[in-house]
């Protein structure tokens, strides 16, 4: 964008300058410092569509500090020097602010308005309309300068809205934890790096039990409150490379890189057994059941895992609620037997069901 603008910039000064060469002009103009200067733009404006993609942000700060040494030379060729009208070309310095005000930091900016503010004091300086020249210099770089800060602080707060809401449209309102579209972009992501780095990757699926009765018994705003305990209680028990979604109505998830099934269970245990103890969440007699599945055992594409985590989740809630279950055990059909079985995830099973 920034070549697309900057190329559209020079060859709108070119169409202008050609525009000033071929109407009425002041006859004192320097006719062949035009056409040098409409060439030159011109051609430099193709050069920038042709290479936009490849320049770097320091290109484009030189590209506008050469478009203010060709504003200023409009304003030497323009015939004022010998005596002919002002051309009043100084406000196109207004095109380099606004386009440096809305691609550039503060400090480029500033770099910009005191290389314009230099050229233009400095083509007055030889140009020499007078006594007006400060009075021409200090409205013209006022001017210019005020373009660059409002177009920067409309670019800011633009920018500002746009992340704010890149982030709601992927934030639960209500818990403040990633949403269901952000778990399953996250949940591709980090399959895809196990996959690569050979390392496992677990997910947990954990549903509130008889949310619906609580919602009834105690009202919404205790429900929603219980939610919000869970999703606070489901972050801290999580690690920072964990993400912990609410992907549904009382339906949460965590998905746990360079975790396989046991220390997933342990973390889904430590969830379970933390939201059991939870004070705040007392009065509504919160418990979760959960069901874990591993990428390389379970499932290694998104669909395939959380289809295992599902399936593991509703055998703890047929198995009685208020337990973990992981999608080994449930595929096995082991997972009321646990304590035959010494899988750590299991036995952990057992305990927790019985
Ligand atoms: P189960 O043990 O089988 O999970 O039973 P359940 O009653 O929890 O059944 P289910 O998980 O299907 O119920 C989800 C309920 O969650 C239904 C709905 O009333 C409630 N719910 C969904 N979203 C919200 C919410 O944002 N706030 C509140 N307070 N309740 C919600
Ligand atoms: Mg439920």
């Amino acid at each position: 964008m920034m070549g697309q603008v900057a190329g559209t910039l020079f060859l709108i000064g070119s169409a202008m300058t050609v525009l000033a060469i071929l109407l009425p002009h002041s006859p004192k103009a320097d006719i062949g410092g035009f056409c040098a200067m409409a060439g030159g733009t011109g051609l430099f404006a193709l050069l920038l569509f042709r290479h936009a993609r490849r320049l770097s942000l320091r290109s484009y700060e030189c590209c506008m500090l050469l478009a203010s040494l060709t504003v200023t030379l409009s304003l030497y060729f323009s015939g004022e020097r010998h005596g002919g009208p002002s051309a009043g070309n100084q406000v196109l310095y207004v095109w380099i602010a606004l386009y440096s005000g809305y691609f550039f930091s503060v400090v480029v900016i500033t770099a910009q308005l005191g290389a314009i503010a230099g050229l233009y004091g400095g083509v007055l300086l030889v140009i020499d309309p007078g006594s007006v020249a400060l009075t021409r210099w200090l409205i013209t770089v006022g001017m210019v300068s005020a373009a660059a800060v409002i177009v920067h602080a409309l670019k800011r707060r633009n920018d500002d809205l746009l992340r704010r809401l890149a982030k709601a449209a992927r934030t639960d309102s209500l818990t403040g934890l990633v949403n269901r579209q952000a778990f399953d972009e996250r949940l591709e992501i980090d399959l895809a790096r196990g996959r690569r780095t050979e390392r496992p990757m677990a997910l947990v699926i954990a549903d509130i039990d008889h949310f619906k009765e609580i919602n009834d018994r105690f009202g919404h705003a205790v429900g929603d409150a219980a939610l919000r305990t869970v999703g606070e209680t489901a972050r801290q028990a999580a690690r920072g490379t964990d993400t912990v979604a609410r992907i549904g109505g009382d339906e949460f998830a965590a998905i746990l890189p360079d975790t396989d099934a046991e220390g997933a269970f342990l973390f889904a245990e430590r969830l379970r057994e933390a939201i059991l103890t939870s004070r705040e969440i007392d009065e509504a007699l919160v418990t979760m059941s959960l069901g874990i599945a591993e990428a390389e055992a379970d499932g290694l594409t998104p669909d395939a895992l959380c289809r295992s985590a599902d399936e593991a989740l509703y055998e703890a809630k047929k198995l009685g609620r208020n337990q973990t279950v992981a999608a080994r055990a449930a595929r096995a059909g082991t997972a009321t037997h646990a304590r035959r079985q010494p899988i750590a995830a299991q036995s952990s099973f057992a305990r927790a069901a019985s």
